[in-house]
């Protein structure tokens, strides 16, 4: 089974036989925000090495499940850890989980991640909306054959598709004023993606603040590319774990990526599960 929608529809009917629960909305979580996942009711885990065809993340701190179940009511299907391109996954790979989320039914996208300030402004530990994204991986998840039939609203999965509002202004406002609501603070920034492993450099992070980046990091840019292709809408929040090189005069390490994100749970979760019912009613 060669073709990816076949294999798409092969994983998305092997998720429907283990639920009936039917997810309309779809929550990606990002290094260090995982246990968001335990807030999921009635929920169905399914490890990603059932789901035929779906990647296996090789990244600590990122547990590699399919939680499904509702979240105040809403029907959701959480992604407890997500591949990257750098562990040496092929686009069609890193966003096979974003097609299938979209052929269970979600609608909406909420996208997380862990990055890298580069704007200033942020402290570590906050949380910033995306409004937009530069991706400099160097690569696009729609490379290949355009597929039709991934569609999910009229007039979707062009050849060429529209990218001028990837990130909905929609959710972008439902989640300015539920964090104002509840005092946190949730300024909007432009995602830099890179494809690491390795962080980035003083340079380059000069370098991408004259771009107009805001954060950097690994992962959502590809994911949010797939989802636009399919006509989902998209919510993108970052985790602001570190500061970016040479912004502080200090190294970065992955242990303090995981520890920020401990750190920000309580605002995070509490953010989100405000959050998933108004989203389902825009
Ligand atoms: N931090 C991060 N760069 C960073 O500085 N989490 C990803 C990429």
């Amino acid at each position: 089974m060669t073709d990816l929608y076949a294999r798409a529809q092969f994983a998305t009917a092997y998720i429907k036989s283990q639920t009936s629960t039917a997810p309309v909305l779809g929550i990606i979580l990002g290094s260090g925000l995982g246990n968001f996942a335990s807030q999921v009711e009635n929920a169905t885990a399914i490890p990603y090495a059932d789901i035929p065809h779906f990647p296996q993340s090789t990244v600590a701190g990122h547990s590699g499940k399919l939680v499904i179940g509702t979240i105040a009511g809403i029907p959701v299907a959480v992604m407890q850890g997500r591949v990257h391109a750098y562990e040496g996954y092929a686009m069609p790979e890193v966003t096979f989980p974003t097609r299938v989320l979209g052929q269970l039914g979600c609608r909406s996208l909420i996208v997380t991640n862990a990055a890298g300030g580069i704007n200033t402004s942020y402290t570590q530990g906050g949380l910033v909306a995306l409004s937009d994204h530069i991706n400099l991986t160097g690569t696009n998840a729609a490379l290949g054959p355009n597929e039709p039939r991934f569609a999910l609203v009229p007039g979707a999965a062009q050849r060429f598709f529209d990218m001028s509002a990837a990130y909905s202004r929609t959710l972008r406002e439902l989640a300015q004023k539920e964090a104002a609501k509840q005092g946190i603070d949730l300024p909007e920034g432009v995602y830099l993606a890179v494809l690491g492993p390795s962080y980035e450099t003083p340079a380059e992070i000069r370098a991408f603040r004259t771009l107009g980046a805001d954060l950097v990091g690994m992962s959502t840019v590809h994911e949010v590319i797939i989802a636009r292709h399919m006509g989902l809408q998209v919510l993108g929040l970052s985790l602001v774990t570190n500061m970016a090189a040479g912004v502080l005069d200090q190294a970065i390490n992955h242990e303090e990526v995981m520890e920020f994100g401990l750190k920000a749970e309580a605002r995070f979760t509490s953010l989100l599960l405000a959050l998933i019912p108004q989203i389902d009613a825009a």
